[in-house]
């Protein structure tokens, strides 16, 4: 066993319980136990998919520097890779042949937040000095390397979201209807507020539950059919509050093992400033990603689930969403699927 990567864990984070070497955080929680658990959940055999088309929301998004899927064409000998004539190869074939070639960001769409996608600038070794630390103190530019490090390669040679994939992404869902108490709205949804929604739909959470956020979002970002409103859609639905600590206190504490939703962050972005001169600008991706462990699915679809689960008064059921298995991929595409 390894030394762990650090003198000093941050306030709040549960660094090293999981292990020196730990790269899948509170996923650890999916135990056999809970996962059959889970399975009890399947009374029809009906389910769903909670993934949006992934070339959705189409075009630039509000963050504009991840794209929409781009095919090409490459050339595989005398011609390329659509509709290839396997008679190039031997002139007896008579079968033609289409491979892909996709230009692909891994965060455009329905996906999950690696563990190496989000860190801080901390001081890990408590000798003063900041540096760009990730979950459990793998280090930026030594575990998650970039063109501008010195280590060889790029990615996430730690924290990886393969590491997630082989971990079986699958335990029980509990979806909470933001949507229904929200609409459209925007809301900046705290603590109480979350509390109060889970009271309602008499929803309780448990360790190692699947956190589901149904705001809305993703209906709309269908209903703009690829032509993305980017003013509409950052002031419509209900985001979380990154800032209301009593919030994040309650994700520590109740044992989710991630937090998934329907919109671009889980939380509100930009969060409203912080205290001090220096704070996380995504303080709910910091709680989770950097201190916890929890991973973040974002751009989910979960209209249709919401639907039948409602009409069907209950809140829970199996989820399995593994993201692909992607060596050094800090996030990646997911296509979820709910078993009722
Ligand atoms: C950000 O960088 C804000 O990404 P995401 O919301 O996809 O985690």
């Amino acid at each position: 066993m390894t030394e762990k990567r650090w003198v000093r864990r941050p306030e709040g984070s549960n660094w090293g319980d999981f292990g020196p070497d730990d790269q899948i955080g509170r996923m650890n929680l999916l135990t056999p136990e809970r996962r059959l658990r889970a399975i009890r959940e399947i009374t029809h055999g009906e389910t769903f998919t909670l993934s949006l088309p992934l070339d959705h929301p189409g075009g630039n998004t509000l963050f504009e520097y991840r794209k929409e899927p781009r095919f090409f064409y490459e050339k595989r000998g005398p011609a390329h890779n659509y509709n290839f004539r396997l008679s190039n190869v031997c002139g007896c074939f008579s079968d033609v042949v289409s491979d892909d070639a996709v230009l692909l960001y891994t965060q455009y769409s329905t996906q999950w937040d690696g563990l190496s996608h989000v860190g801080q600038l901390f001081d890990a070794d408590g000798d003063g000095m900041v540096e760009k630390v990730y979950y459990n103190g793998y280090r930026g530019g030594i575990d998650i390397v970039g063109p501008d490090d010195a280590s060889e390669g790029q990615g996430a040679k730690a924290l990886g979201i393969e590491n997630l994939a082989v971990s079986g992404v699958q335990g029980r869902g509990v979806l909470v209807d933001l949507d229904a108490r929200y609409g459209r709205e925007r809301a900046i949804v705290g603590y109480e507020d979350l509390m109060r929604v889970l009271e309602e739909q008499r929803s309780g959470v448990e360790t190692g539950d699947f956190l589901c956020l149904y705001t809305g979002f993703a209906d709309l970002i269908l209903e703009m059919g690829k032509q993305p409103d980017k003013e509409l859609l950052s002031s419509s639905c209900a985001v979380l509050d990154g800032r209301d600590e009593r919030l994040l206190n309650w994700i520590t504490d109740s044992g989710v093992a991630a937090i998934c939703a329907d919109n671009f962050a889980v939380e509100a972005y930009p969060a409203k400033p912080g205290p001090g001169d220096t704070y996380p600008g995504l303080p709910l991706h910091n709680h989770c990603l950097f201190k916890l462990g929890v991973h973040l699915g974002e751009l989910w679809y979960f209209a249709d689930l919401a639907r039948w689960l409602r009409g069907h008064d209950r809140w829970t059921f199996l989820l399995t969403a593994p993201p692909l298995r992607l060596p050094g991929a800090v996030g990646s595409p997911a296509t979820p699927i709910a078993t009722v």
